[in-house]
């Protein structure tokens, strides 16, 4: 017997609408959900391989735990007694810091991530605390933080109703977006053009994204921050500054930061010239509705936060920020609603409150830079790292300097990975707890509505019965044990602190709705669902759009959710500047000494001439996902993807040929990978995508290994940092290359 099912995909930000069949207790088919109210039946390769995971034979389904060198299944009692017989002893002796963890991408896509690795942070206490946000989108956050003292709040292009939309370094045709949320980004860039809209791509590389442009600029790598801050010296230069946006503070120090960086100065540096860079100034600025989306190629950089802030405050001067059309604030359904009588501002942000040992790299929104975890495992004294948890993460292939790291894993005296692989990082791991496949588990995107060119809402229930523990179990016994609970204590305890204190929140909201109702009551009122659901529920009702339990007879709550399985739409973006804002001074502050400084480091280097040597760029490509699913025969067969790009002049001149060998060195490591001669890059840059590599020994991914790759983070380095925010460089990086 057949039955259907209606699910968000989480494998990528796109969120897209899925319809599951299934036969027989087995998945059938998956296909794009045509009454998604969001989606509207577009998915990408991925989408239909959630059965394909799930039925993945490498896929664990119970505990490992290492014996003799041998990773052996045992059951989850004995996997939980194993954690607090080694974990809680190295920490009582070696203390909190020594126990550091590492949090990776899927813990976006979980509710597990989202709501139930808080408390285990909060037991941990550790300032060893790593996340893929410093190989990813740190820079946006600071900016963000500095900006509107609110790192949450990225605003978003108004994909919708934009005129013209200026991307640099992202590829959303390969990725599906990303702090973007759009489910089919190639359709509503193509309906930004059927309304007589503009794109123009900034990218070292003629993507897909950039082949469906109307115009490309083929930029030097690592120079967007040099080129934007050039964009807005025309702005200004040329009196088509226009500020609507109110209130806002600083802004009379932006003259002087950039001024050393004139279109034609830049011009040898970025490599686009002074009049292009002055007309699209220009076409920012003429009162057309215009958004500036910058991403990974312009995040991953030593100038990430400064590119960041400047996209922002770009649009800020031409009007673009906070209007329909520009950039915009989604309002997530499950967040704090904001009374209207609020004033305006709150505490700020700052970053700095720890230094990393080894370092001294400033703390960023409770973490250090995953680019030093390598140096605070390996150097003595104090506070130095022996244990890891890693939760959905794979740092040995996605962070940089990698085999660095992996030298550093193997040295640990204590690993726990929750993860759904034995991998290239879980080889090392003493203990692997793994959670249910995403089918066994229900859905909600809270990190992803909060990103979303429109306001939505939708719930997914399981599809499948999961035989194990779900992973906010998991990781609540995990909290347990590190808490000194114990492993068989009852996961209630912490489903009942993150409960009560979403309640707290909601009924303590000055001028809020529920303010000054009992929060228990509100607890007792979600008792009866599954730990997840509660928050879920608590969080939607108290939400922006939410019931208010019955303050609100049309408002949403989570039974709204499952009596539409397609989702909800709550509509277009609307300004509110006034809710976001959370500066001291109530103000959106453009000024800030450490941008000032960083800004006057980059205006020191526009004088050299650029230098003659490779640089290597990452890319992506659709049927791929960072490094976790390539072990899926649909997505990984026909011609490999893991090719270096040179273009055809480079590769004459360094003798390299289309289907040969290159060995890539960099300062920090080696590697061999095919040549793909392509004049889709810019001469003097070599593309390489990253997540690969998976020959490693210990591991089990029976497929991957056939195609497995060349991994790209042996190249990158670890010592190239955006000061700001900690971001590693992993783009840009000097490189040379040979045939092999
Ligand atoms: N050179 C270079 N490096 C990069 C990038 C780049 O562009 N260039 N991109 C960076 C970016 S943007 C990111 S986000 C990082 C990603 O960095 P990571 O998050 O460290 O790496 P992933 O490849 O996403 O690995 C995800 C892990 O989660 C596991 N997993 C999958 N689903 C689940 C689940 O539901 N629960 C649990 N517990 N585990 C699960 C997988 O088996 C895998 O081990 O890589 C970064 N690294
Ligand atoms: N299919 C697929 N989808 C994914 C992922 C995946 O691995 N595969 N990963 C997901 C994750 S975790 C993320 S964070 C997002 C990322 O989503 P995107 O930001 O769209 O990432 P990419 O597709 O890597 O596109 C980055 C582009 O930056 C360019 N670039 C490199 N260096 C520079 C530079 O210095 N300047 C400029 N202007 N451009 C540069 C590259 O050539 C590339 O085209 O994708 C998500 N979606
Ligand atoms: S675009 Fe992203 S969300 Fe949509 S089907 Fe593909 S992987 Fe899933
Ligand atoms: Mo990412």
């Amino acid at each position: 017997m057949d039955t259907t099912h209606f699910r968000t995909c989480p494998l990528c930000e796109a969120t897209c609408g899925l319809e599951v069949t299934v036969r027989d207790g087995a998945v059938h088919r998956i296909r794009g959900d045509r009454d998604d109210v969001f989606s509207q039946g577009f998915i990408c390769p991925k989408g239909s391989t959630l059965g394909a995971l799930h039925d993945d034979p490498d896929r664990l389904r119970r505990p490992l735990v290492r014996r003799d060198g041998r990773h052996v299944e045992v059951d989850w009692d004995e996997a939980f007694a194993e954690v607090e017989a080694r974990l809680v002893p190295l920490r009582e002796r070696y203390g909190a810091d020594s126990v550091a963890m590492y949090l990776g991408n899927p813990n976006a896509h979980t509710i597990a991530g989202a709501v139930f690795v808080r408390p285990l942070i909060q037991a941990l206490a550790t300032k060893n605390l790593y996340s893929a946000s410093t190989v990813d989108q740190m820079p946006r956050h600071v900016s963000s933080g500095l900006l509107y003292g609110n790192p949450g709040a990225m605003p978003v292009p108004d994909l919708d109703r934009t005129e013209l939309l200026v991307i640099l370094g992202a590829d959303p045709l390969e990725s599906n977006g990303s702090l973007c949320t759009a489910p089919d980004f190639p359709g509503r860039l193509a309906a930004i053009r059927d309304r007589g809209g503009r794109i123009v791509v900034v990218d070292p590389r003629r993507s897909r994204t950039a082949a469906v442009a109307d115009e490309h600029l083929s930029i030097r790598p690592g120079t967007d921050a040099a080129w934007l801050l050039a964009l807005i010296h025309v702005v200004l230069r040329d009196g088509r500054d226009r500020v609507s946006l109110s209130p806002v503070s600083g802004l009379e120090h932006l003259g002087a930061l950039v001024e050393p960086f004139s279109p034609e100065r830049v011009a040898p540096v970025c490599g686009i010239d002074a009049v292009t860079t002055e007309r699209i100034a220009h076409e920012l600025s003429d009162g057309r509705r215009a958004a500036v989306y910058t991403r990974i190629g312009t995040h991953t950089a030593r100038h990430g936060t400064l590119c960041s802030w400047a996209a922002d405050v770009l649009c800020l001067v031409t009007d673009n920020l906070d209007v329909p059309g520009g950039m915009m604030w989604p309002t997530p359904c499950h967040g704090r609603p904001v009374p209207a009588d609020r004033p305006p501002g709150g505490r700020g942000f700052r970053t700095g409150r720890w230094s990393s040992r080894v370092s001294g790299h400033p703390e960023v929104r409770g973490e250090l830079p995953v680019a030093a975890l390598a140096e605070e495992i390996e150097t003595p004294g104090d506070g130095q790292v022996r244990a890891l948890i890693t939760v959905a993460g794979n740092p040995a292939r996605s962070t940089p300097d990698s085999l660095r790291l992996e030298r550093a894993l193997a040295s640990l005296d204590l690993v726990v990975s929750v993860d759904i692989y034995l991998n290239e990082t879980t080889r090392y791991a003493d203990v692997i707890l793994p959670p249910p496949s995403s089918l066994e588990k229900s859905h909600f995107d809270f990190a992803f509505y909060g990103l979303s060119v429109r306001n939505i809402a939708n719930y997914s229930p399981p599809v499948l019965e999961a035989t194990g523990p779900g992973e906010h179990e998991i990781l609540a016994r995990l909290a347990l044990i590190v808490s000194g609970q114990g492993a068989s204590a009852d996961p209630e305890l912490v489903y009942g602190l993150v409960t009560g204190a979403i309640a707290q929140g909601a009924t303590t909201l000055e001028g809020g709705r529920l303010q000054g109702r009992d929060p228990g009551d509100l607890v007792a009122a979600v008792a009866h669902l599954e730990a997840p659901e509660r928050c879920i529920d608590l969080m939607v009702r108290t939400g922006p759009f939410g019931d208010q339990f019955g303050e609100e007879s049309d408002g949403l709550s989570l039974q709204v959710l499952v009596d539409h399985p397609h989702g909800v739409d709550l509509g277009a973006l609307e300004p509110r500047l006034r809710e976001v804002l959370r500066t001291a001074s109530g103000t959106v502050e453009v000024d800030h000494d450490g941008l000032r400084a960083d800004a006057a480091d980059l205006a020191a280097t526009l004088d050299g001439a650029p230098g003659d040597e490779l640089v290597l760029v990452g890319r992506r490509h659709v049927r791929s996902n960072n490094s976790w699913m390539h072990n899926l025969d649909v997505l990984v067969r026909g011609k490999p993807r893991c090719t270096l790009l040179v273009h055809p002049e480079d590769a004459e001149r360094l003798g390299l040929t289309d289907g040969g060998v290159a060995v890539v060195a960099s300062r920090v490591g080696t590697v061999e990978a095919p040549v793909e001669v392509s004049d889709a890059v810019r001469p003097g840059v070599v593309s390489l995508p990253h997540g690969w590599g998976h020959d490693a020994d210990g591991a089990r991914l029976a497929v991957a290994a056939r195609n497995a790759g060349v991994n790209s983070n042996v190249l990158t380095d670890g010592a190239v940092l955006d000061p700001l925010s900690g971001n590693a460089a992993l783009n840009a990086i000097p490189v040379t290359v040979s045939p092999g």
